[in-house]
């Protein structure tokens, strides 16, 4: 069975719809309206072997916090909705991720309780683009969407690194391997649910 799903999500701020598959090939195909944030969900699809497929408009003119949260949210719903009862999943992955100076790392428990800890020390001064800058603080709110929204267990460090641009891409490659991982089919225990409990839930 297909692990997939689509989930559009409409509200007075944000209009965005996700299509996801678990066991892709990495294809991103994005119309994202922050392009530093493009380059991250491209970066996290390739790294965690993901198709996805964004679509995303939002209430720019009063900031990015909006947008970036909400698409957290729905990538965490699809993640939530793809995995289904998680029958045969590893549930844990880690990623240590170097880039350059800087190294993040990623741990994972797909625990059925959202819960992030998030400690990456970023400058506060925006990335600049062409176009638009991007908003640096709303990378810890896209990822408390999506740990919400997914009901996953997820630890983000930046062990350290000097380039905030660096450090936000290590964190999302080191999510997208460690999330790929705990997500992957263990062929010693297909048939399982991956809790002494029973349920994942
Ligand atoms: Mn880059």
């Amino acid at each position: 069975m297909a692990r997939q799903a689509e989930i559009s999500r409409v509200t007075k701020e944000t209009d965005i719809t996700i299509r996801l598959n678990l066991d892709g090939v990495g294809e991103a195909t994005l119309a994202y309206p922050i392009g530093f944030m493009g380059h991250m969900l491209n970066t996290f699809a390739r790294h965690g072997l993901f198709d996805l497929e964004v679509q995303a408009r939002g209430d720019l003119e009063v900031d990015q916090h909006h947008l970036v949260e909400d698409t957290g949210i729905v990538l965490g719903q699809c993640f939530a909705k793809a995995l289904g009862e998680k029958r045969g999943i590893r549930r844990v992955g880690n990623c240590l991720y170097p880039m350059d100076e800087t190294l993040a790392r990623a741990a994972v428990d797909v625990s059925g309780r959202g819960f992030l800890v998030f400690d990456a020390q970023l400058s506060g001064i925006p990335l600049v683009s062409g176009s638009a800058s991007f908003q640096t603080d709303t990378v810890e709110d896209f990822w408390q969407g999506f740990v919400s929204a997914a009901g996953i267990t997820l630890h983000l460090d930046i062990l350290r690194g000097r380039s905030d641009h660096h450090k936000i891409e290590a964190l999302f490659k080191a999510a997208a391997r460690a999330l790929r991982e705990a997500a992957e089919i263990d062929p010693r225990s297909a048939d399982l649910i991956p809790s002494t409990k029973g349920v994942l839930v």
